[in-house]
């Protein structure tokens, strides 16, 4: 199974404290067949506890995932993006 590139975004607050880790995952899609194929998937994918922002590209088969790894994890993403009809290569 194909996860992508994992790496962490780290950033901090206006008085440049750290804030919380997320933790950003490319995954690759397949069987979208329409750009509101990936719309589905980033609705679900945000519905999730956890997980900050989903930027799914129809056109290229990517979903962009940030999360909060305290709250939810690659295998609950994988498995939300499974339910609604996708496969994660
Ligand atoms: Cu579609």
């Amino acid at each position: 199974m194909f996860y992508g590139d994992v790496y962490r975004s780290d950033r901090g607050d206006l008085e440049g404290r750290k804030v919380k880790d997320m933790k950003k995952i490319n995954l690759k899609i397949s069987g979208m067949h329409c750009s509101s194929c990936a719309m589905n998937i980033d609705f679900e994918l945000e519905d999730l506890g956890g997980v900050k922002s989903a930027k799914t590209n129809y056109a290229k088969a990517i979903c962009e995932v940030e999360f909060d790894e305290e709250k939810v994890n690659l295998e609950d993403v994988v498995k939300t993006i499974k339910k609604v009809g996708y496969k994660v290569e």
